[in-house]
Parts: structure tokens; C-alpha cells; sequence
């Protein structure tokens, strides 16, 4: 599979093709202000590698850049200021999640206390 997707919207912040906020990157993972912020803190971290959505997740490598992302955000909560007052991490996934954008992204929310259940 092509690690980028001509017509991937985050393929194209990835690129640099289209700007934004980008607050993390290392040569794993890239993490960006969200366009749309649902809290005071809401970050998303997305792998360099285009893969549309948790359902896609194939393999070891795959396996590895969900872990990296996981990595990415405890370093991108600090950074954000919330590493220890806390965040949720979310990957909305199909249609019930309302996902929209589809290439895997962690939806990094903080900066408030939150409810639960989050619906
Ligand atoms: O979330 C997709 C998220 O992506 C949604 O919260 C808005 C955000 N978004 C869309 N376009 C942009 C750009 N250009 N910059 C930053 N954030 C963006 P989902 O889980 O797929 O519903």
C-alpha cells in the first residue's frame, strides 16, 4: 500500500500542501491544532503513513504506528500543558463515530474537566 493518498486531506498537511497549526513531528507521527477545537486543548495525531482508519490497520508496521502514536501523545499532552491534569485520546472510526476525515488520527482533548459518558 502507498504510504500517501493524492487525495487524502492529511496527506496533504503531512506534505505540507495544505498548512496547519503543527505543534509535534518526528519521523513517525505528526500532531496539529484541529480546525474545529471541541475543547480548550484539542490536538490530532496522525501517522505519516496514510491509512484511512483503525479498521485498516494491518500487520506489524501498522501495529508499530499505532504504538508510536500512542507514544506521540503523552509527549504532545505535556507540551499542550496537560500531561498531568489529563486527556483523552479518541479515533472516531466509521460511520456511528462520525468520522470524516479518513486517515487514522487520535483526537488529543484537554484543558477541561470532561463528562463521562462522552455522548
Ligand atoms: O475528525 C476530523 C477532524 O479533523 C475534525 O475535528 C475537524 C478536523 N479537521 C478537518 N480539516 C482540518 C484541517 N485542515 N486542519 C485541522 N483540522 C482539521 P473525525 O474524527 O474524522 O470526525
Amino acid at each position: 500500500m502507498a504510504n500517501s493518498d493524492p487525495n487524502c486531506l492529511f496527506c496533504k498537511i503531512v506534505s505540507g500542501d495544505i498548512p496547519a497549526d503543527i505543534v509535534y513531528r518526528n519521523e513517525h507521527v505528526l500532531a496539529f491544532r484541529d480546525i474545529n477545537p471541541a475543547a480548550p486543548q484539542h490536538l490530532l495525531i496522525i501517522p505519516l503513513k496514510h491509512i484511512a482508519s483503525l479498521n485498516d490497520l494491518v500487520g506489524d508496521e501498522d501495529t508499530i504506528i499505532a504504538g508510536q502514536i500512542m507514544q506521540a501523545a503523552k509527549v504532545v499532552a505535556k507540551e499542550a500543558g496537560i500531561g498531568e491534569s489529563g486527556y483523552r485520546l479518541v479515533f472516531n472510526t466509521g460511520p456511528d463515530s462520525l468520522q470524516s476525515v479518513f486517515h487514522i488520527h487520535g483526537h488529543l482533548i484537554g484543558g477541561e474537566r470532561m463528562g463521562w459518558p462522552p455522548f
